[in-house]
C-alpha cells in the first residue's frame, strides 16, 4: 500500500487528546487565578500556539528537551503545552534549585532551550551556553521576559506536531538513591493512558453532567500537580482555579466555588489546622485526593469527623505516574483508611519476595508494577534502566507494601533510602555527599524522622575529622547554601561516631530512633 493510501494515522500527541477534551465554548473561563486575572479556553489555544511557532522557528532537533525553571504561572502552563504541541520534550525543574544542582541537570539533559526566571538569568545563562544550550529566555510571574516578547510576535494557528505513542514528551528528574539524579522519560502515551483512567475512575464529570471545578495548589515542576492534576481538568474539559501556592486560607475560601482538590498530606495537615473547615466551607466539593506521601490515619479519620468527606488516597511514581487508587464510586468499594486502593485499570501490581517471587495474599514485600504508564527509561542511563526492570518487565518500585484479598494495597515502607518531606523527595545520599565534601567533615549520615507538619523531615548526624570541632548550626548553614532549601535537615548533631552493623554498614534505623524527637 503506498504511504498516500494509508489512512491517516491518528495524531498520539498528548496535546492532540487535550485540546479535544475542551469544552464547545472556547470563551468560557479556563482558568481564574488568585490574582483574579481569567484566561478563557481560547487564551490557552492562542497563547500555546504562538509559543508553538515560536519555539519551531528555532528549528531544534526532534526530541529537543525545553528544560523549565520558573514559578508557577499560566503562562507556565502554556507554555508546557506548547512544547507537547510543538512535539518536543518538557523538562520542569524545581524552582529552589540552585547552580550546582541545576548545572548537573543540564550537564545531563543537554536543554536546547532553558526557560528561566528573570532574576536567574545571569547565572543560569552562563551555566546553559557552556553546556552547550543554544536559546535561554526569561518568564516571570508578572509575564514579563523575553519569551513572551518573542512568542508575541508569532501567529496564533499552528499545526500540532504529529507524535506516536511511544514519542518522549517529558523528562522528570526524580533523584536517586545513590545521589545522582535520573531523569524518568514519560511518552504522550504514558501521560495519555493514565489521563484517561483517572478520568473515569475518579468520576470527573462533563460540562453536561454539571462540570468540574479543580483547585490546583501544587507546584507544576513534579507529576502531581503537572500531570494527575492539570491533565485531569483539561481533558474534562474542567475549570482550574489556579492558586500560585499553597495558602491554607486561600484554598478554603475556594471550596465554595469548587468540585475538587488534590494535594499531598501536608496541605490536609495545614487545612485541618484551619478553624474556617467546616462542612459548611466543602458543601459543594465532591473529591479530596491525596498522594506523593503517606496519609496518616490520623488525618484520615480526622478530615472524615470535620468535613463529612473521606479522603481518596493514591499511590504513584515519577517513572509510572499513578498505579493504585481507592475507589470514588461507591459501587467499586469504599476507600480504606492506611491504603492506597487496588491497581489502576491496565496496571499489574505484585508483590514479591527473594528472587522476584510472587509473595502470598496480605504478605510483605517488595512492590514491582506493570502498565502502559511505566515510563520508557531513565535519561542516558540504559544500564541503570536495566536494573531497574525483572526479566519479566516489571519495574521496580523500591517500595515495600502488601495486598489484602480485596486487592487493596498498603504501602508499608521503603527499601531505598529516601525521605519524603512535604511531598517532596530528598535523598539522603545526595545530602550526605554535600555534607561529607564541607571542610573538617569526615562522616554524616541523614535519616528522615516524623515530623506533624512535612509528615517526615531528615535529620544529619555528622562525625568530624580527628581533631575539628564542628559546629551544626554551620554545617546546616553552608549545606543551605548550595542545595534546594527544603532538602536542608531540620536539626544537625555532631557525634564522635555512627552505630554500624557487622558489615560495617550504618544502622540508620538506630540514628532514626535515637533522633525521633529534637
Ligand atoms: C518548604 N519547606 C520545606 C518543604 N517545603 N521543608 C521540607 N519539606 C518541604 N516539602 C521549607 C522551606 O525550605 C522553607 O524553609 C520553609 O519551609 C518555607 O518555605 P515555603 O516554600 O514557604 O514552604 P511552604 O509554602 O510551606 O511549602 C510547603 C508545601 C510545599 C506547600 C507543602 O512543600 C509543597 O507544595 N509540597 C508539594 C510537593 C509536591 O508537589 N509533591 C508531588 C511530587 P527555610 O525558610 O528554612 O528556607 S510527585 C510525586 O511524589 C508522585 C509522582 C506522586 O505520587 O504524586
Ligand atoms: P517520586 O519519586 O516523586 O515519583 O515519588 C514517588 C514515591 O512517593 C513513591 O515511590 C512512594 O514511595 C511515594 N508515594 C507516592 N504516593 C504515595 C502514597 N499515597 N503513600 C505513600 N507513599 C507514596
Amino acid at each position: 500500500m503506498s504511504l498516500s493510501a494509508m489512512p491517516q494515522l491518528s495524531n498520539a500527541n498528548l496535546f492532540a487528546a487535550l485540546c479535544a477534551g475542551f469544552p464547545a465554548d472556547l470563551q468560557s473561563v479556563a482558568l481564574e487565578t488568585d490574582a483574579g486575572a481569567y484566561y478563557s479556553w481560547q487564551d490557552l489555544l492562542d497563547a500555546s500556539a504562538m509559543m508553538a511557532n515560536m519555539l519551531e522557528s528555532l528549528e531544534l532537533p526532534a526530541g529537543a528537551r525545553i528544560a523549565v525553571q520558573v514559578e508557577k504561572s499560566v503562562e507556565a502552563l502554556m507554555l508546557y503545552l506548547a512544547t507537547l504541541r510543538a512535539g518536543l520534550v518538557y523538562l520542569p525543574l524545581n524552582t529552589a534549585y540552585q547552580s550546582a544542582e541545576m548545572a548537573y541537570f543540564i550537564e545531563d539533559a543537554k536543554p536546547a532551550v532553558v526557560v528561566c526566571a528573570g532574576a536567574n538569568f545571569g547565572w543560569l545563562s552562563k551555566l546553559a551556553f557552556v553546556a552547550g544550550t543554544a536559546y535561554v529566555f526569561t518568564l516571570n510571574e508578572d509575564r514579563t521576559g523575553s519569551l513572551l516578547e518573542r512568542a508575541a510576535q508569532f501567529g496564533r494557528s499552528h499545526t500540532v506536531a504529529h507524535c506516536s505513542a511511544n514519542d518522549l514528551a517529558a523528562i522528570i528528574y526524580t533523584s536517586g538513591t545513590t545521589g545522582r539524579s535520573k531523569g524518568a522519560m514519560l511518552s504522550h502515551g504514558n501521560l495519555l493512558s493514565n489521563a484517561r483512567v483517572l478520568q473515569k475512575k475518579w468520576g470527573w464529570r462533563s460540562v453536561e453532567q454539571g462540570g468540574d471545578v479543580l483547585i490546583h495548589a501544587l507546584p507544576i515542576f513534579h507529576v502531581h500537580g503537572l500531570f494527575v492534576a492539570i491533565h485531569g481538568a483539561l481533558l474534562n474539559g474542567s475549570k482550574m482555579i489556579w492558586l500560585a501556592k499553597f495558602d491554607p486560607q486561600a484554598v478554603l475560601r475556594h471550596f465554595a466555588h469548587a468540585t475538587v482538590f488534590m494535594g499531598v498530606p501536608t496541605l490536609y495537615v495545614r487545612l485541618l489546622g484551619e478553624s474556617g473547615l467546616t462542612r459548611d466551607a466543602v458543601r459543594n466539593m465532591r473529591l479530596f485526593i491525596s498522594g506523593s506521601a503517606p496519609l496518616l490515619i490520623e488525618t484520615f479519620t480526622d478530615w472524615q469527623a470535620r468535613t463529612g468527606h473521606t479522603i481518596l488516597e493514591r499511590y504513584g511514581m515519577s517513572e509510572t505516574i499513578m498505579l493504585t487508587s481507592n475507589p470514588y464510586f461507591p459501587r467499586e468499594g469504599v476507600r480504606l483508611g492506611g491504603t492506597v486502593g487496588p491497581a489502576l485499570p491496565g496496571v499489574q501490581l505484585r508483590v514479591v519476595g527473594d528472587g522476584d517471587q510472587p509473595l502470598p495474599v496480605g504478605e510483605v514485600g517488595a512492590i514491582q508494577v506493570k502498565g502502559p504508564s511505566v515510563f520508557l527509561g531513565y535519561w542516558n542511563m540504559p544500564e541503570k534502566t536495566a536494573e531497574e526492570f525483572t526479566a519479566d518487565g516489571f519495574f521496580k518500585t523500591g517500595d515495600v507494601g502488601r495486598v489484602d484479598a480485596q486487592g487493596y494495597a498498603t504501602i508499608v515502607g521503603r527499601s531505598k533510602d529516601l525521605i519524603i518531606s512535604g511531598g517532596y523527595n530528598v535523598y539522603p545520599a545526595e545530602i550526605e555527599g554535600y555534607i561529607n565534601a564541607l571542610p573538617g567533615v569526615a562522616e554524616s549520615a541523614v535519616v528522615g524522622v516524623p515530623d506533624p507538619d512535612f509528615g517526615e523531615v531528615g535529620v544529619a548526624v555528622v562525625i568530624a575529622k580527628a581533631g575539628v570541632v564542628l559546629d551544626p548550626a554551620s554545617i546546616l548553614a553552608q549545606t543551605k547554601a548550595i542545595l534546594a532549601n527544603f532538602k536542608i535537615p531540620k536539626r544537625c548533631y555532631v557525634v564522635k561516631e555512627l552505630p554500624r552493623n557487622a558489615m560495617g554498614k550504618v544502622q540508620k534505623n538506630l540514628l532514626r530512633a535515637q533522633y525521633r524527637t529534637a
